[in-house]
């Protein structure tokens, strides 16, 4: 009886982890950060130019907390991703096989904010892995190649 109910325990932590949503395993850079842990603020604004605007610019070390409060001041919607070079080109295609419905590919992302023409939003990130080369970018379709990215290194 013991055991059954140990095997019932396993099964039930098993689909536990397959139905954990894929927002767990964020990026190789980080992760979003507690809402309430104390963060560095900097503004970016995003436009139609694809020029990426920090009010600084981000100085990132591991375990650094910056809050990034995204503006769009374009007429066209702008996204704000946080990930190494992989996970952007990932991205980039999930979001290029969903054409216009960019808003489903950035549900199931926690390290995007996606911006309609207007809109600001933030996104909390506690930076990780010293030597990582870190990716800011929009990856709607044609303004990473425009020059719509930011690259920098995780520091010690
Ligand atoms: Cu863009």
């Amino acid at each position: 009886m013991k055991s059954r109910f140990a095997l019932g325990a396993i099964a039930m932590s098993a689909m536990f982890v397959l139905c954990r949503p894929s927002v767990a395993a964020v990026s190789s850079v980080g992760a979003p950060a507690d809402e309430f842990a104390l963060a560095t603020e900097i503004r970016v604004t995003l436009d139609d130019t694809f020029q990426m605007k920090f009010s600084e610019k981000p100085v990132v070390k591991a375990g650094n907390i910056i809050n990034f409060v995204v503006t769009n001041r374009g007429r066209i919607r702008h996204e704000f991703f946080i990930g190494d070079k992989a996970e952007q080109l990932k991205h980039k295609r999930k979001i290029r096989a969903l054409r216009g419905t960019a808003e489903n590919a950035q549900t199931s992302f926690s390290n995007a904010i996606l911006l309609a023409p207007g809109q600001t939003k933030s996104l909390k990130w506690r930076f990780d892995n010293p030597g990582k080369v870190v990716i800011f970018a929009c990856n709607m379709p044609g303004h990473y190649e425009a020059g719509e990215y930011y690259i920098t290194v995780v520091e010690e």
